[in-house]
């Protein structure tokens, strides 16, 4: 509460300017990830996980829909296990190591072997074709 008051008064003090890019912070609605792009909400990159561990996935600047139709503005999280982002204009594959998440989910759970993975989370249309390196996030967790 203390931080927030002398926030304001701060701002209060602050030129027209400078409430200009107070104001395009807000558009981060209070969470850490960029105002335009997807990331990981857990894991956090480099985090040490169990083997069964649970995966929040966000998006600013876009709305997650289920697969199917193609819709502007909208898409659907895959996450790739050690492959990397998938280039944009590429579709998705469908396989152990890239899940789709076609029911609009932002949450599951993985199970992966022990040792370091890389995680990337990719956005992807309707039709599973990516919006390519800046709609993804990699990150990397160590499985005990
Ligand atoms: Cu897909």
């Amino acid at each position: 509460m203390k931080r927030w008051m002398a926030w304001t008064m701060t701002a209060a003090l602050m030129t027209a300017g400078a409430s200009a890019s107070l104001a395009h912070e807000g558009a981060h609605e209070g969470h850490d990830g960029p105002a335009r792009g997807v990331w990981f909400e857990a894991p956090k990159d480099g985090a040490t996980v169990s083997r069964e561990f649970e995966v929040k996935m966000r998006v600013a600047g876009m709305t997650v829909r289920k697969a199917g139709e193609i819709v502007p503005g909208t898409g659907h999280f895959h996450i790739i296990v050690d492959g990397g982002c998938v280039k944009k204009g590429e579709v998705v594959a469908k396989d152990a190591t890239h899940m789709h998440f076609g029911k609009g989910q932002k949450e599951t759970t993985l199970s992966l072997e022990p040792g370091t993975h890389a995680l990337s989370l990719q956005l992807a249309d309707g039709h599973h074709v990516s919006y390519g390196k800046d709609w993804c996030q990699t990150i990397h967790v160590t499985v005990k």
